[in-house]
């Protein structure tokens, strides 16, 4: 059905502060409401990036309190720029992993993401929206700052007027807007034929015939839908797996952060007697991930490790790694598997857009952050799913538990401990006076004895030669320890100061402790380079 639209031309004032961090531009959803914030933010991002006339995008979000407001001023946008075509996933939802995954299937110019991931949602929460380009990733740095420097220069915006049956995202089948047709498509569809490619499904759902018992928590955010069809429908396991499966705008009042900290549920269940044989919770945008095993939690950085030691036994990468990435910040216990397997290991800046080049090069098949995130070329952002049947493909390949896996491989590597400590909602000031003094002994050595030296993290990309500075402000001892502080780019209140602290204990020591207790004095050297007691800083707000 063609619809008439008329296209107007709406003039506006930019908005400070329309720059992309991390991962998007995110928000207080009270910030997105003001009349024509989002609009701004969109027309910015086609002035950026300049789609040609007839260009395809996909578009979805996590489901969180604004989706569909911002959905509805992204198709009018598009209808007025010269869009030909709007992918969008049936109720406006489609997880992060399946957005990469949609774009690259279409051969698609781009996409729009809506989420603030694993940040509260509700009207008085947060809103996110993040631009991806045609490789299916996050845009790189060049383009958040054109889009960032287009907002700050904006006059006006196109829009289209358009009419409900237009709007109407929850039929599947196409319609039209102007000239731009508006596709509807089933979220999970593609994204389970991409992971049908990848894993031994007969393989695992005859690990679900013998009795194998698993707990999924979708924490009420975008990943029930697909965990109920994969997990339940498409390979067998019992109805009930998966909890908290209705995606709900405000996520149940939860915090959709797959940690100790958040999904402390799901972690009581798996360390009481009689816990399910694995584990695992997604995060609100379905692209981060938490593996355990009845009395096992594995961390993001071994669980990288392993994925990648154990690659070879799965189907999409039996032909075995070119190369693995980790973030700086992350545990270096992946690197001392690609030194096992002879390939070579990248570290790039907080952020999955750093992997984009690598693995569009071919330099890289995994990769992984410390913050619940993996990922492999098969799309280009981290993928929250994709670990967990990863996981559940190794176990049924192996026969063994997680807690065998996890053993065995500190065993053979030994086990770098780690742990991330959170200040959250600092005030401004006080985090700089931090900043102030972590940079004072980057530049003139540490002043805490048993630590050698102090730098900035610099990345280097290696495909484009672009750099990026001061990434990280890093403090190692002579032994392998170190300590990592770094400001978070994803908040939207206060300043968030991260501290990451490291150490590595080789196979002959003692590889059961807990991280809190292996790693206490590194922990009070922490507090006391950033001079935490002075100001007045008690605990963390969040340790993972
Ligand atoms: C955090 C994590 C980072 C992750 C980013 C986006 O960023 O530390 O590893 O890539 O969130 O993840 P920051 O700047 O707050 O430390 V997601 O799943 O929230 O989009
Ligand atoms: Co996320």
């Amino acid at each position: 059905m063609q619809t008439d639209s008329a296209i107007r031309t709406v003039q506006t004032r930019p908005f400070p502060g329309q720059k992309p961090g991390t991962s998007g531009l995110r928000k207080k959803v009270r910030e997105f409401q003001k009349p024509h914030y989002i609009e701004n933010f969109v027309q910015a991002t086609f002035d950026a990036v300049q789609p040609p006339p007839g260009a395809c995008l996909v578009v979805g979000g996590d489901g969180r309190f604004f989706n569909r407001e911002a959905l509805e001023a992204i198709v009018r946008i598009a209808a007025a720029n010269s869009i030909g075509r709007l992918v969008i996933g049936r109720g406006g939802l489609l997880s992060t992993p399946a957005v990469s995954n949609l774009i690259r299937r279409r051969g698609a110019f781009g996409g729009f993401i809506l989420s603030a991931s694993h940040n509260p949602a509700g009207p008085d929460e947060d809103f996110g929206i993040k631009y991806n380009i045609g490789n299916g990733g996050p845009a790189p740095e060049a383009v958040t700052e054109r889009i960032h420097a287009c907002s700050e220069a904006i006059r006006s915006y196109r829009i289209a007027d358009a009419g409900e049956s237009a709007l109407d995202l929850d039929s599947p089948g196409e319609r039209q807007i102007g000239g731009m047709t508006i596709e509807i498509v089933d979220p999970v569809a593609d994204y389970l034929a991409c992971m049908e490619g990848l894993f031994d499904f007969e393989r695992i759902a005859s690990l679900f015939g013998r009795g194998f018992r698993m707990r999924f928590d979708a924490m009420h955010a975008v990943t029930g839908p697909y965990a109920k069809q994969i997990l339940e429908q498409r390979l067998g396991a019992p109805e009930g797996t998966v909890i908290n499966a209705v995606p709900l705008p405000d996520f149940g009042g939860g915090h959709p952060d797959p940690n100790l900290v958040h999904a402390h549920l799901l972690v009581d269940e798996m360390f009481a007697p009689e816990a399910p044989d694995f584990g695992a919770a997604s995060d609100g945008d379905g692209d981060r991930n938490m593996i355990l095993g009845a009395g096992t939690y594995v961390g993001p950085g071994d669980s990288l490790a392993i994925l990648a030691n154990h690659a070879q036994l799965v189907p999409g990468y039996a032909a075995g790694l070119k190369g693995v990435a980790r973030s700086m910040v992350t545990s270096g216990a992946v690197d001392r598997v690609a030194e096992a397997l002879g390939i070579p290991c990248y570290r790039t800046p907080t952020g999955w857009k750093y992997f984009g080049n690598l693995l569009d090069a071919g330099l890289i098949t995994l990769c992984g952050e410390e913050s619940f995130g993996t990922g492999s070329d098969h799309v280009r952002e981290k993928d929250g799913l994709w670990a967990v049947l990863f996981w559940l493909d190794i176990l049924a390949a192996t026969g063994k538990t997680v807690a065998q896996i996890q053993q065995a491989h500190w065993a053979r590597f030994g086990r770098n401990y780690f742990t991330r400590h959170d200040y959250e909602d600092l005030p401004a000031e006080t985090a700089e006076r931090m900043m102030e003094r972590i940079a004072e002994q980057v530049k003139n050595g540490p002043s805490e004895p048993g630590f050698a030296e102090a730098f900035d993290f610099t990345y280097v990309d290696p495909v484009d030669g672009s750099t990026s500075s001061r990434q990280g402000s890093c403090f190692h001892t002579p032994d392998g320890g170190r300590v990592v502080y770094r400001l978070s780019g994803t908040g939207t209140a206060g300043a968030t100061l991260r501290v990451y602290i490291e150490r590595y204990e080789a196979p002959a020591g003692d590889l059961g402790l807990d991280p809190q207790d292996a790693l206490a004095p590194l922990i009070q050297s922490s507090r006391r380079i950033a001079g935490m007691d002075t100001l007045g800083i008690g605990r963390p707000s969040a340790i993972t």
